[in-house]
């Protein structure tokens, strides 16, 4: 029986399109005629090599061991000894390698001929392309300075880009991992305990015996051990409060779902804070050894009552205090989850990330069992290199905005593009990155990019923002390469390996590759100085304990911490902030004129027959780059849009209707299929994000579905941080067609 004779799914791929089955030719031509397989075990064929790496379809970094034969991968498992896999990968995570069949992958270097935008290229070799980047580069730091080229990255494959960026002179590289996802929580934590959170987020599901989670919608956000870690946590016992004005996953099995006001957190918040004070029930020793600003918050709190913040949150004050009891008869084991993408609505959002990691203080629940627990990540030395450039100032410190963002913001570097102002970009980089799907306003982000001089994008799809470049570099998929070492943070520190599983059938590269030519081209190849990948990483391991040998056979290694993940209870700690103490009241804040006491802002109400925008995530799908996997299309190839009964019968509208959603500017997505159902507020709308893409390259995900990006226009910029609210879009939602 042939292999796609075999399986349903793999079959349904190919006969999908005459383009899968050349793939299938292109590779054949390599050595095999399938790069994975999805056959039974029984019929399967024998692996020859089982290689470990880990995985990049999402940031959750899960360690894996790949089956291999010859140069077609056979199965993707999760590696037992990571921590953050467990054994396990996630749905994504098993499909990983379709992506290197996909038959629409970037496969060479290419420079544009058409106009820019309309996504016609040349196929160019790399020595060719490199010396385009370069010359564009020279001209661009002739002309205004180097600090007028940008990098955008997001990866693994980045920080070596941004060594030869920075090598050049330049000081402005950002990541949407900040100012569009956990930005307002690294500048709340910071603020109030002196430090941010690390990735994953280190929270002690283990011995919880009460878990809240503001949004942060468990079980669709896949974060892979996260996920298993609350379910061993429920099966435990822990109980489970759900702030969310959807019926998620997660909230439909809490002991109490808090379907609140979107934007109302901050109200609910400070009425635990008022109960704790109130009731005396806050962790006296914890305060007295660790807090500073005590008095102030008490009196902040002072009128927040449950019939306060019920009256702003809509939801009963009944169900606040029960919330309330369930976190008190756990105390300190209540963990109370940070949130990862926090960029609601903008500056409240800090306020609610400072009342999250207050209630966490009040709780006793920093640094303790049960509640968030002190990470330790390892020791590792940079790779040596000459002394960068002394840097002119980023545009957003040069223009004296946002006094606490601890690093740059894709919005700021797209502001200066678009203005000239505080001083002009005129060159970016792309690294692995779809600006044009992950920065709110698609307006700003094109018309950003029609004052550029010069667009390269490093990718591995023509996804949107591949269709703007002026270059384009195609890295290779991230089983075919090797990247930086990772070094991760938990109750245990350990290092971690990304190795070539197989190599790339096409004329790809990957980023450590072009980071070092691209650099040797910019003359700055003096901060690369390693000939091969391998000594690279033998550089930085020196001294760490741990060899290069050993992580290409086991995948990880794991090191002893060398503090308890526990704060001891006479533990004296110099917490990182200002004080040398936990800061309930932020000085700091007062000292730039914002609120040193969380405050709650209110946001708005939808005008009569407007909806808000809400958007998450599907278990299937990562952000805006799975959409093309053709195992993951195949089983989940568009998006819906959730709408309450109550609201979508007056309108005309039914169930499965394909509908059109459009902001109050015209810009209209879809279509999509309408989702009706009382597990949404009447206000609100919602959708996956990630779907509804313009690129004709992506053959299977173009056009399929609604992207919250193209309409979510009116976004909120946080002054305190520099990150964006982007469920501030209200929309109007019509039939398709009508
Ligand atoms: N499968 C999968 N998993 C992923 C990802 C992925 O792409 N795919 N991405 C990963 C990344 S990088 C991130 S940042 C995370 C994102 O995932 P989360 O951090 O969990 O995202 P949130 O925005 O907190 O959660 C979305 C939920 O918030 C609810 N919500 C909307 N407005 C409000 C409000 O005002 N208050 C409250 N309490 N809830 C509200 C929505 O209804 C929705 O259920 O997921 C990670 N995990
Ligand atoms: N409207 C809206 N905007 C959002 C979000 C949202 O939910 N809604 N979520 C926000 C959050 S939480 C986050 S973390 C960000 C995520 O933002 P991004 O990381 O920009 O996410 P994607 O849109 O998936 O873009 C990933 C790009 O990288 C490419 N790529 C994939 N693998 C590789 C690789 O190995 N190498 C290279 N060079 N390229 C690769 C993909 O083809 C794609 O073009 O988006 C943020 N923006
Ligand atoms: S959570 Fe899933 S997609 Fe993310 S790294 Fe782990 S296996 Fe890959
Ligand atoms: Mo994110």
């Amino acid at each position: 029986m042939s292999q796609d004779a075999s399986s349903g799914l793999s079959r349904r791929a190919v006969l999908r399109g005459a383009g899968a089955v050349t793939t299938a030719g292109v590779v054949g031509a390599t050595g095999d005629a399938h790069a994975f397989s999805l056959l039974q075990p029984a019929e399967a064929p024998r692996a020859d090599r089982v290689v470990p790496s880990f995985c990049e379809l999402c940031f959750w970094n899960c360690g894996l061991l790949a089956s291999v034969k010859g140069s077609r991968i056979l199965e993707l498992r999760g590696h037992p000894d990571y921590p953050n896999a467990q054994g396990k990968l996630c749905g994504r995570g098993q499909a990983g390698a379709a992506s290197i069949r996909d038959e629409d992958r970037l496969t060479s270097p290419m420079i544009r001929v058409g106009p820019r935008g309309e996504g016609k290229f040349e196929r160019v070799g790399w020595k060719t392309a490199y010396r385009a980047v370069a010359q564009g580069f020279q001209r661009t730091k002739t002309q205004y300075g180097a600090e007028a080229i940008a990098l955008f990255y997001h990866g693994k494959g980045g920080p070596l880009l941004r060594r030869a960026l920075v090598a050049y002179g330049t000081p402005n590289f950002a990541a949407p991992s900040y100012a569009q996802c956990k930005g307002a929580r690294d500048v709340a934590y910071k603020l109030t305990f002196g430090e941010k959170l690390p990735s994953p987020e280190p929270l002690d599901f283990d011995a919880t015996r009460c878990m809240v989670l503001f949004g942060s919608h468990l079980g669709e956000n896949a974060h892979n051990s996260q996920v298993q870690e609350f379910v061993r946590a429920r099966r435990r016992g822990a109980s489970l409060i759900v702030l969310d004005p959807r019926l998620s996953t997660v909230a439909a099995q809490a002991d109490v779902w808090l379907p609140l006001r979107p934007g109302s957190d901050t109200a609910v918040l400070l009425a635990w804070i008022h109960l704790l004070l109130k009731r005396g029930d806050y962790s006296q020793p914890f305060v007295d050894t660790h807090c500073t600003g005590f008095d102030k918050l008490a009196a902040h709190v002072d009128s927040c009552t449950p019939d306060w913040a019920s009256a702003l949150s809509d939801v009963p004050a009944v169900d606040i205090v029960r919330a309330y009891e369930l976190m008190r008869n756990a105390k300190p084991a209540v963990l109370v989850h940070p949130g990862r993408h926090v960029s609601w609505y903008g500056e409240a959002d800090i306020q609610r990330g400072r009342a999250q990691a207050i209630l966490t203080a009040l709780l006793g629940a920093f640094w303790a069992p049960g509640g968030l627990f002190r990470p330790s990540a390892p020791n590792v030395r940079d790779f040596p290199g000459p002394d960068f450039p002394e840097l002119p100032k980023g545009v957003d410190e040069a223009s004296g905005r946002f006094p606490f963002a601890p690093e740059a913001t894709t919005t700021g570097l797209r502001d200066a593009t678009r203005t000239g102002k505080p001083y002009p970009i005129k060159a970016w980089f792309v690294h692995g990155t779809n600006l044009i799907q992950s920065m709110p306003n698609m307006e700003e982000t094109v018309q950003a990019i029609s004052n550029l001089d010069l667009l390269v994008v490093c990718d591995v799809l023509p996804t949107e923002i591949v269709r703007y470049a002026d270059i384009v570099l195609p890295e290779d998929i991230y089983l075919e390469r090797y990247d930086d070492l990772q070094l991760g943070a938990g109750k245990k520190p350990y290092i971690g390996l990304r190795q070539p599983v197989i190599p790339s059938p096409f004329d790809t590269r990957p980023a450590w590759r072009i980071a070092k030519e691209l650099g040797e081209e910019l003359g700055v190849g003096d901060f690369f100085a390693f000939d091969t990948f391998e000594d690279y990483l033998t550089a930085r391991l020196e001294g760490s304990g741990v060899s290069l040998d050993e992580l290409k056979a086991k995948g990880i290694v794991q090191l002893e911490a060398k503090q308890s993940p526990y704060l001891g209870p006479k533990e004296a700690y110099a917490w990182h902030t200002p004080s040398g103490k936990v800061e309930l009241y932020s000085a700091q804040l007062a000292s730039k004129g914002f609120s040193p006491l969380p405050e709650y802002v209110a946001q708005p109400r939808p005008p009569e027959g407007s909806f808000r925008l809400l958007y998450g995530r599907s278990p299937l799908h990562s952000f805006a780059r799975t959409q093309n996997n053709p195992i993951l299309h195949d089983i989940a190839p568009s998006n819906t849009l959730w709408m309450h009964p109550s609201v979508a019968t007056p309108l005309g509208l039914k169930n499965k209707d394909q509908v059109m959603v459009s902001n109050g500017t015209g810009q209209e997505t879809g279509p999509m299929e309408l989702q009706v159902t009382e597990r949404i507020a009447s206000d609100c709308v919602y959708m996956v994000h990630g779907f509804g893409q313009r690129a004709p390259g992506l053959r299977r995900a173009n056009g399929k579905g609604g992207s919250d990006s193209e309409i979510l226009r009116n976004y909120a910029v946080d002054p305190i941080g520099g990150t964006t609210g982007m469920r501030t879009e209200f929309v109007r939602v019509r039939k398709n067609g009508v």
